[in-house]
């Protein structure tokens, strides 16, 4: 049976990755999608999210939009990675269907609380603003979720300072509440994630799936890759993201090893480092685990495949679907078709 997810992100290129791999991967399932404050404004992400649903074709999924700053701290965006809109390179479509009039907090917790103990795995791929506000209202929720497995951190070095992780330092104390909490956490940090390069023998592979989500996740990896080689002197991107939906569909796509973490939140130079005890064996009661090597291959393998079984995606998949069942319709679909083929063109 597929694991359940919700992806809680802040799309970002990888995240629009993360949530084609959910979608694409028919061992989980994405039963909601929540967005927070991060690689850009709570408004620009949202945005992004629901324009990478109608190019995904993701359906009858709620999408909600939740906090719009860290817990304590003031806004940081990342515009030099991720540009002005948090995703920029592709065109991105009008949305096909608004969010969820619930705020994302509310739609985590209700989520949870809607399964059954152990149904619900949560995946952050952003700042923890939301899982940490979801536990706070509803501590029950800890007991419930099967396991948070969260991109973020890393044991051995940072990208936003020189030992501290973005996700992770733009609200070091929502980190602090989540890495403390009764719930199982998998930290697939900077060390694994900086394993998960877009080589080029991988962007090739994508190229020639042809597709447009295909194409999107193109032109996502040409933007993120100039900025990485501009900003971070990167050869080629790390497709950071992923690689948490990865673990959850697929533990032996990377090696883990249980060992406590905590989160410095005092430290002059070492704010928000994810600080991992390696000095002796794991005591019995730990509930952290930090992801140490990827197999490479096998990571690209699942995101190739995902979009493979996603084909043409959102409303070209729809107006095939329509055209082959003959149905009445066909003339809607088209239209939506031909409306995306018409923005494409005033935008060219
Ligand atoms: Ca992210």
């Amino acid at each position: 049976m597929a694991k359940k997810i919700i992806l809680d992100c802040d799309p970002g290129h990888d995240d629009a990755i993360a949530m084609l791999l959910a979608h694409g991967n028919p061992d989980v399932e994405l039963v909601a999608v929540t967005t927070v404050v991060g690689n850009q404004t709570l408004e620009k992400v949202t945005r992004n999210a629901l324009a990478v649903a109608r190019i995904a074709g993701i359906t009858g999924v709620p999408f909600a939009a939740g906090c719009p700053r860290p817990l304590v701290r003031t806004v940081e965006t990342a515009p030099d990675i991720h540009g002005e809109s948090g995703l920029d390179g592709p065109e991105l479509p009008q949305p096909a269907f608004e969010v969820d009039e619930r705020h994302a907090v509310d739609l985590i917790i209700d989520t949870v609380m809607s399964h059954e103990p152990g149904e619900i795995t949560i995946v952050p791929t952003a700042g923890l603003t939301n899982i940490a506000m979801a536990v706070r209202k509803e501590p029950r929720i800890a007991e419930r979720v099967r396991e948070v497995v969260l991109m973020g951190g890393g044991y051995h070095q940072g990208n936003w300072s020189p030992v501290a992780e973005f996700n992770i330092v733009i609200d070091p104390e929502a980190a602090h509440i989540v890495f403390n909490e009764r719930w199982p956490v998998t930290m697939v940090g900077l060390d694994l994630t900086h394993q998960a390069l877009a080589t080029p023998e991988v962007t090739e592979r994508i190229a020639k799936l042809g597709t447009r989500p295909a194409t999107f996740v193109g032109e996502l990896l040409d933007f993120f890759g100039a900025t990485y080689l501009e900003a971070q002197g990167f050869a080629h991107p790390p497709v950071h993201d992923p690689c948490a939906v990865a673990y959850v569909i697929d533990p032996d796509v990377m090696t883990v090893r249980r060992t406590p973490v905590d989160i410095e939140l005092r430290g002059g130079l070492t704010l928000g480092m994810t600080v991992a005890d390696f000095r002796r064996p794991a005591p019995a009661d730990c509930r952290t685990q930090v992801a140490v090597d990827l197999d490479h291959a096998r990571f690209w393998d699942l995101v190739v495949d995902a979009l493979e079984r996603i084909g043409a995606g959102g409303d070209a998949a729809a107006a095939e679907a329509a055209a082959e069942a003959g149905s009445g319709t066909v003339g809607a679909a088209a239209d939506a078709t031909a409306e995306v083929a018409g923005e494409a063109g005033e935008r060219a």
